[in-house]
C-alpha cells in the first residue's frame, strides 16, 4: 500500500461545521490531511507522533478562521446571453410571470443556449464559476434546463462537468429539462415531460451526465402529476431526484417529493406545516433561496421558523440564473439569508458547508472538516464566523485548499 503525501496544516481557528462543532471546535487548531482526503482533526499537541513524523510538509494558517470550503448546492450557471433587459422591463413594472407570457423570461434563455456551442457555454459560464471560486467554493451543482432538446440540454450538462475539470472543483450535475415547456410542445406539457422522461433521460443516464434529476414544479410550470410521472422514470435509473417548489404557489409537489426521497425541496415561499413535517420525515432538505426572493421583490418569505421547528435542516444557494437570481456570491447569499429570511449566522454556515452536502447526496463528509472528508478547505481574513454572513459585499477569502494543494 502506498503512503500518501500528508501535510499538517497549524495554528488554525478551526470551523468544523459538524453537528458537534461546539466542543470540537474548542479544541481544534489544527488538520492533518492526506492526499486528498482530512486525515486527521483536532488540537496539535493531541497530534499523535506517528501521524506527525508522515507530514512531510507543515503549513502555518497564521491563526486565521478555517471553514469548510463552501458549496453552492443550487445553481443554474451554465447558460447563454441574459436578461438585463428584462431586467429593466421589471423595473418599470412588468413582472415575472407576465414577461414569461410574452415569450421571454426562461424561454429568452433557451433561445440563446440552443445557439451556442460548448464552447461558448463554457466561455458564459467561466466568469461565474470563478466568481463563486473566489469566494472560497470548492463544490457546486450546476442544472441543465435551457436547453430543453435532448441534445442542448446533453450539451449543458457536458459543459458542467467540463468546468469542474478544468477547475479542479466538484461538480454534481442536475437534469432539469423540466424546466419549462419548450415551443415544440407548446400546450402540451404532460407529452413533454412523457418524452423527457421516457426518452431522453435513460440516454442522459446512459451518458453519465446527471447526477440528479430536478423538475420546476410551481403556478405557470409542471404540475405534481408531471412530477410523479418524471419521478418515476429517475428511479428505475437509480437517479436522485430534487424539485424547485412553492416559489410562487403550493401546487402539491412537496408531497410528491417526499414520496420519492428527494434530496431537497428548493425556493418554499409557499409551504405548509403538513408539508414541512413531510420534509421532516422524508429526510430532505430545503433549500432556501434569498437572491431570487430579493429579486422578484416577493410578498411571502420561506417560513423558516416552521422549518426549525419540525427539524428541516435549511441549505443556502446563490440559484444564479440570468432571470431572477443573477448572482455569483454565496456570501451575499448568506448575507441575504440571515437579512430577509432570519436565518441565524450559524445557520447560514452550516447551509452553505454541511447542509448544502446533504441536498447534493454527498455522505464523505464533505461539508465538514473531520477525518475522511475531502480536503478542501478556506482560510478568512475574519474574527469570528458570524462575519462571513455580516458582510454585504465583501470578500475576505485569504486562501483556498482543494484536495488538500493550495489553489
Ligand atoms: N426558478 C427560478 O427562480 C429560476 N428557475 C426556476 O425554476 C428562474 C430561471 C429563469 O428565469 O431563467
Ligand atoms: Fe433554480
Amino acid at each position: 500500500m502506498s503512503v500518501l503525501p500528508a501535510t499538517l496544516w497549524r495554528r488554525a481557528r478551526i470551523v468544523p461545521c459538524t453537528s458537534l462543532q461546539a466542543a470540537a471546535a474548542a479544541q481544534a487548531d489544527a488538520i492533518v490531511t492526506e492526499g486528498e482526503r482530512i486525515a486527521w482533526v483536532g488540537h496539535e499537541a493531541a497530534l499523535p507522533p506517528a501521524l506527525r513524523e508522515r507530514c512531510a510538509t507543515v503549513r502555518d494558517c497564521g491563526d486565521r478562521l478555517v471553514t469548510p470550503g463552501l458549496i453552492d448546492c443550487h445553481t443554474h450557471l451554465v447558460f447563454a446571453g441574459d436578461r438585463a433587459a428584462e431586467f429593466a422591463e421589471r423595473q418599470r413594472g412588468v413582472s415575472y410571470e407576465e414577461l414569461a407570457r410574452r415569450g421571454g423570461g426562461i424561454l429568452s434563455t433557451v433561445r440563446a443556449t440552443r445557439a451556442a456551442d460548448a464552447a461558448a457555454l463554457l466561455a458564459a459560464a467561466t466568469p461565474r464559476l470563478e466568481s463563486l471560486l473566489r469566494e472560497g467554493v470548492t463544490a457546486i451543482e450546476i442544472k441543465s434546463g435551457y436547453g430543453l432538446t435532448l441534445e442542448s440540454e446533453a450539451r449543458m450538462l457536458e459543459a458542467a462537468r467540463e468546468l469542474g475539470r478544468r477547475h479542479g472543483i466538484a461538480v454534481r450535475t442536475t437534469y432539469l429539462a423540466a424546466h419549462a415547456v419548450p415551443p415544440e410542445f407548446a400546450g402540451r406539457s404532460a407529452d413533454y415531460v412523457r418524452v423527457l422522461a421516457r426518452e431522453w433521460l435513460p440516454e442522459i443516464a446512459r451518458r453519465d451526465l446527471a447526477d440528479a434529476v430536478d423538475i420546476y414544479c410551481d403556478r405557470g410550470a409542471f404540475s405534481a402529476e408531471d412530477a410523479v410521472t418524471l419521478f418515476e422514470a429517475a428511479r428505475s435509473l437509480a437517479l436522485p431526484v430534487k424539485m424547485h417548489a412553492g416559489q410562487f404557489a403550493d401546487v402539491g409537489g412537496v408531497a410528491v417529493a417526499a414520496r420519492f426521497a428527494a434530496l431537497s425541496c428548493d425556493h418554499l415561499e409557499e409551504l405548509s406545516p403538513a408539508d414541512a413535517a413531510r420534509m421532516a420525515q422524508a429526510g430532505m432538505v430545503a433549500v432556501l433561496l434569498p437572491v431570487a426572493y430579493y429579486t422578484l421583490g416577493q410578498a411571502s418569505r420561506p417560513p423558516v421558523a416552521l422549518l426549525r421547528e419540525s427539524g428541516v435542516s435549511m441549505a443556502v444557494a446563490t440559484d444564479c440564473n440570468p432571470g431572477t437570481s443573477p448572482c455569483a456570491s454565496l456570501l451575499l447569499a448568506m448575507n441575504m439569508a440571515c437579512r430577509l429570511f432570519e436565518l441565524t449566522a450559524e445557520e447560514a454556515l452550516a447551509g452553505v458547508t454541511r447542509e448544502a452536502a446533504r441536498a447534493l447526496g454527498y455522505a464523505d463528509g464533505r461539508g465538514t472538516l473531520a477525518p475522511g472528508a475531502p480536503a478542501d478547505f478556506v482560510m478568512w481574513d475574519l474574527a469570528a464566523p458570524y462575519e462571513l454572513s455580516y458582510w454585504a459585499g465583501m470578500n475576505r477569502c485569504r486562501t483556498v485548499v482543494r484536495g488538500g494543494i493550495v489553489r
